[in-house]
């Protein structure tokens, strides 16, 4: 008999997992058992873009392809099954680099909205990290107010959206080396809607045909999504609500509280959740809730809008993507409020178990069933407060079959932005990178992996995650993470400084001197652009290189299920990172595209992709790379370093 995949390592969540059963709800671990994944689609083999298909071209199993075969291995119009992989590859990356990028635009507009004065309802909060964007941007600072320079800020980063000519303002800071390779291979991005229009025209019906062309508007459109949307995001963010500080909070579903009002805030914008967060606090709100019967409000996150307020207010998470039904499920959710991406459909289904209203606050993301209450930006206190009191109103028709898993939470110490880490390490007075690198050339830290990336039902819940991280730190790899990879590992109990003790002994040492975890919690997914400036800023300091290529670190997604997830991962390639994924790879169809992948790119990028499902493998991966990086720069010896005892130096008297 086939032993049945275990569903999560976390108990919380195997929990409900039970009790959904038992109150028959069906989740997504549910759905997951009956729905089998498609073999050809998941291979990339499948051409759906024109109506004489969909055409499916997939590989021989088990054995290599005769010519013959391969020649037969095409759709209806003629395309080689390189192309059809390459195609579907491409639209993936162009989805994923759309989301964040949408984001990206609509964080802009809201950031020009409180600029121009259209909105009091928030205010431009780090007013250093404009200016300094002021300065880089060359918008005049003079005797001007902040909202005057702000302006200009706003309109030039808004600019970059549809940008038809010249190239994205921030590639410029890049190393250098890295530049030139961009230029060279022709993908530097020009405007960030302009690439993902091209990669949707390319891969229309009878366009790009040459697999490697493809790619290279992949790696492009990547870009425009890694140095471009997700990086004007967290700036923007970051002046709009606070550059992130380290701050301690506590994760899972036992954050859930019986008595009081819980409102799960799930999705990616951070502006709702912030209007959420001050007005939670509000006396009139709290009083309304008591008014109710409960003795509070509490408000919890779920995916990256929790990130994005844990690391800014300290606000709880209930936990990551595969625990939206689980939330539910508790029976103690008065409402989820939603606003884009990685909201599964499956909520409305298993809110109507339970007495859980689903908000949908965006008109770009409604769901059938849900209730719709728009998010104004320009009033957003007004609309915070008319979805909270939806939401208390409903604590009335809470039922009896609440369970919430109270032991399951961890504390965690979140908020390591690229500026709290050069703090940390540095001083206020002489904040640099150096004692990192310092570290690392003198083999105390073997060097850096950027662990991301979402939960796959594919794969069990949080495992992948927690035992390659384990495995790394063990190896005094430090590891710096973002989105549902890092709360995975908070769960866990490995983002407090008490974690060090599962590091290895030079890893542990640094993490003690500084009173850092081993593992740097730095965000949300259009966060992963907190790695890019963390990685230039370790390049840019000096004695490892002169490229991110150059640096002993990697990059996991190793439950990875988005095509955001795609995008970042060819960022991170095109960046000169080695990138590892798990669960499953979607070109593994076709040999040429893969090996192009697979090895090619590193002749061009110096960076290249790998699939791995194994977390221990994914950890030899990463380590075996980080020691070749590390022998190329001649700092291998540091490692071989001998720690004598007693005796030994006895001896040696
Ligand atoms: Fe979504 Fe960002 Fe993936 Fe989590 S990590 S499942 S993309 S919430 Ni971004």
């Amino acid at each position: 008999m086939v032993e049945k995949q275990k569903k999560s390592i976390d108990p919380a969540t195997n929990a409900l997992i039970a009790k959904a059963a038992a109150d028959g709800c069906n989740t997504v671990f549910d759905r997951a058992e009956t729905m089998k994944p498609c073999p050809i689609g998941g291979e990339g083999s499948c051409c759906s873009i024109c109506a004489m298909g969909p055409c499916r071209v997939p590989a021989p199993k088990g054995r290599e392809e005769t010519p013959e075969e391969k020649k037969k291995r095409r759709g209806v119009c003629g395309a080689t099954s390189e192309t059809i992989a390459a195609r579907n590859l491409l639209r993936k990356m162009a989805a994923g680099s759309a989301a964040h990028s949408d984001h990206g635009r609509r964080v802009v507009q809201a950031f020009l909205a409180i600029a121009r004065g259209e909105t009091k309802d928030f205010t431009l909060k780090d007013e250093q990290k404009l200016l300094q964007l002021a300065l880089e941007l060359g918008v005049n600072i003079g005797t001007r107010s902040n909202n005057e320079i702000a302006v200009d800020v706003g309109e030039l980063l808004l600019n970059e959206f549809g940008k038809q000519e010249g190239e994205l303002l921030f590639l410029k800071r890049a190393p250098i080396k890295r530049q030139e390779i961009w230029h060279k291979l022709g993908v530097a991005p020009r405007g960030i809607d302009h690439e993902v229009v091209e990669a949707l025209h390319r891969t229309h019906m009878g366009v790009d045909q040459d697999y490697k062309n493809l790619l290279l508007q992949g790696a492009r459109v990547s870009l425009a999504d890694g140095w471009g949307g997700s990086l004007i995001a967290t700036e923007l963010q970051d002046v709009m609500f606070g550059t992130p500080q380290p701050v301690a909070s506590q994760i899972n579903l036992g954050v859930l509280r019986e008595d009081e009002v819980n409102i799960i805030i799930h999705g990616h914008e951070p502006h709702l959740a912030e209007a959420l967060a001050v007005m939670c606090e509000s006396p009139e709100m709290i009083a309304y809730a008591k008014s109710k019967g409960a003795k509070g409000i509490n408000l919890t996150g779920m995916c990256c809008t929790a990130n994005e307020i844990l690391m800014r207010h300290g606000v709880p998470i209930a936990g990551n993507f595969l625990q939206q039904e689980m939330a539910i499920v508790t029976g103690a959710v008065e409402a989820m409020v939603v606003d884009v991406q990685c909201i599964m459909q499956g909520i409305v289904e298993a809110a109507n178990c339970y007495h859980t209203k689903i908000i949908t606050t965006d008109p770009r993301a409604k769901i059938q069933g849900a209730m719709y209450l728009e998010f104004d930006d320009i009033h957003a206190m007004e609309s915070a407060k008319t979805i909270l009191k939806t939401a208390i109103d409903n604590y009335q028709n809470r039922k009896k079959n609440v369970y919430i898993p109270k032991d399951q939470k961890a504390d965690l110490i979140a908020g390591f932005s690229h500026e709290t880490i050069n703090y940390l390490l540095g001083g206020l007075f002489r904040s640099s990178y150096r004692p990192l690198n310092d570290n690392i050339i003198n083999g105390r830290i073997r060097g850096v992996a950027g662990v991301v990336g979402c939960n796959n039902a594919r794969v069990t819940h949080d495992d992948v995650h927690v035992t390659l991280v384990k495995e790394l730190i063990k190896n005094d790899v430090l590891v710096l993470q973002t989105g549902c990879a890092a709360m995975a590992t908070a769960k866990a109990g490995l983002m407090v400084p008490e974690a060090a003790r599962f590091a290895g002994e030079g890893l542990r040492s640094v993490c003690e001197a500084v009173g850092i975890p081993p593992v740097l919690h730095l965000g949300s997914c259009v966060d992963n652009s907190r790695i890019l400036i963390t990685a230039t800023a370790m390049v840019k300091d000096g004695g490892l290189g002169d490229d991110i290529s150059d640096l002993p670190a990697a990059g996991v997604a190793p439950e990875w299920m988005s095509e955001k997830a795609l995008s970042i991962g060819q960022y991170f390639v095109s960046s000169g990172v080695f990138t590892v994924f798990g669960v499953n790879w979607p070109t593994l169809g076709n040999k040429e595209v893969t090996d192009f992948l697979f090895k090619d790119m590193e002749q061009l990028y110096g960076g290249m992709w790998a699939f791995e499902p194994d977390p221990m493998k994914q950890a030899k991966l990463v380590i075996d790379h980080i020691d070749k990086k590390r022998k190329a720069l001649g700092i291998d010896k540091a490692r071989d370093r001998v720690l004598y005892d007693m005796a030994m130096r006895r001896e040696l008297e």
